[in-house]
């Protein structure tokens, strides 16, 4: 068991939750910044407004990344930031921004993997339905090229879309999230199907216009599952369920078949296209053909899963949790097993190289009296998902790991009250201080986890 010489450890992180300088540098409105200029919205009403302010700060928080050792880092472009209304108009000081970013990277020795898409809809495009309107593939195509166009002769690796599950479920289904919609079923379908094509659009303009050969690929989340056994039955239960649908269809989008299955293996699972046919769209040939264009890596963000056995009747079943099961301070169960299953698990049905591209654990952390921030806690959640995930490395082709995140941050709905971070953000003072996780991070990255 051992990862692979050239593998890749990150961290990452996404623009709103960290860039700041919401109004400045030409940067256009997206949904986010209206929605949490909204009381009510988000945890004692934060905003990202200034954030981590790593738009001024970029350079301090290469340096922390070249401390830590990091390999690579995952961050998002700001759509509106490079093209304020969506479409058309360009802007020239966002796109600076990103390219002064890249270069402190390169010239740092880490290397850039660039999300296109986490989160930051455009609002001028949102006036105009969003994802909901299906000019919004082209929207996004124009998006990808100018991507590819400006960035592709420095920057090889890229991700589409962040976890579709999330921003068409949380803002469009439930509401929880920007722009805060409860919309009907047929709309979040139709949405959807929107979303897996802009994906396909965004693939395809990025390898026309690529400069080099890129490495594309996804990072949807959510539905991980691990046996209660190693015995046969439980495995083949766990991998069912993994793959199923949710139960609930007010919640239907939180599943990985129906965002995966069509960009990997170029169908929807057939199961919901039965259990779905009163909501959904009119769905082409042409549209699968799309949505299939063919990517070269797969990311999925894992951050817990559900026990599954098989019961009795022959079918999987969930295992409960005992009573004070180890949860994160945002209250997620903590099961590091997702890191050995999930991406066996991925990898079987889609056969393609994984990258984690997103895991970590939120703490209560505090700057002590002696200055530090010791996070025993993140410590031991990365030692017992990094070991699991080592497991996985000796038998499939896994590439890559990104620890999220870089540095605490804004945590949408919940604000800055939640921290991720390896680096502890004041965010009076935006100082910045490595917590003791950075360090066993760093040790780890530099043993290639051969201490695991
Ligand atoms: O902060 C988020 C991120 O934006 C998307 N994935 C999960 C993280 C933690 O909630």
């Amino acid at each position: 068991m051992a990862f692979r010489k050239d593998f890749v450890w990150g961290a990452a992180t996404s623009a709103y939750q960290i860039e700041g300088a919401a109004n400045t540098g030409g940067k256009g409105l997206h949904i986010w910044d209206v929605y949490t200029a909204q009381p009510g919205h988000v945890f004692e009403q934060h905003t990202g407004k200034t954030a981590c302010d790593h738009y001024h700060r970029y350079r301090e928080d290469v340096q922390i990344m070249k401390e830590i050792g990091l390999k690579a880092y995952r961050f998002s472009i700001d759509w509106s930031r490079v093209m304020p209304e969506g479409f058309g108009r360009v802007n020239e000081e966002g796109l600076a921004f990103y390219n002064a970013l890249i270069d402190e990277l390169l010239e740092n020795g880490i290397e850039p993997y660039i999300t296109l898409y986490h989160w930051e809809l455009p609002y001028e495009l949102y006036k105009r339905g969003g994802w909901m309107n299906p000019q919004i593939v082209e929207w996004f195509g124009e998006y990808a090229k100018l991507i590819a166009e400006r960035f592709s002769d420095k920057v090889t690796n890229y991700f589409t879309l962040n976890e579709p599950q999330c921003f068409v479920g949380l803002g469009f289904l439930t509401g929880a999230h920007a722009p805060g919609l409860k919309m009907p079923l047929r709309d979040t379908f139709e949405m959807a199907h929107n979303v897996m094509k802009a994906h396909g659009r965004a693939v395809q303009m990025l390898r026309q216009y690529g400069k080099q050969k890129l490495t594309i690929g996804y990072a949807p989340t959510c539905g991980m599952c691990y046996p209660e056994t190693e015995k046969p039955e439980d495995i083949e239960a766990a991998r069912q369920m993994m793959f199923s649908l949710q139960p609930d269809d007010s919640n239907w989008t939180w599943n990985i078949p129906w965002w995966s299955d069509p960009v990997l293996l170029g169908h929807y699972p057939e199961e919901g296209l039965e259990r779905y046919e009163k909501y959904l769209p009119k769905i082409t040939d042409e549209d699968m053909k799309l949505i299939s264009e063919p990517i070269d890596i797969y990311g999925q963000n894992i951050y817990n899963g559900r026990c599954i056995r098989m019961g009795a009747d022959g079918k999987p079943e969930e295992v409960k949790r005992y009573e004070g099961f180890p949860k994160t301070a945002i209250d997620w169960p903590v099961t590091p097993e997702v890191l050995y299953w999930g991406p066996k698990f991925l990898y079987e049905r889609y056969q393609k190289p994984i990258y984690i591209t997103e895991n970590g654990i939120s703490c209560h952390d505090v700057v002590s009296l002696d200055g530090k921030v010791h996070d025993p806690n993140r410590i031991d959640f990365l030692a017992r998902y990094l070991h699991e995930l080592k497991r996985a490395a000796g038998e499939i082709d896994l590439r890559g790991y990104f620890q999220w995140s870089l540095m605490d941050n804004f945590e949408w709905a919940k604000g800055y009250s939640e921290r991720f971070g390896l680096a502890y953000v004041d965010f009076r003072t935006q100082e910045r201080i490595l917590k003791a996780s950075a360090y066993w991070y760093r040790d780890m990255i530099r043993n290639n986890g051969e201490n695991l």
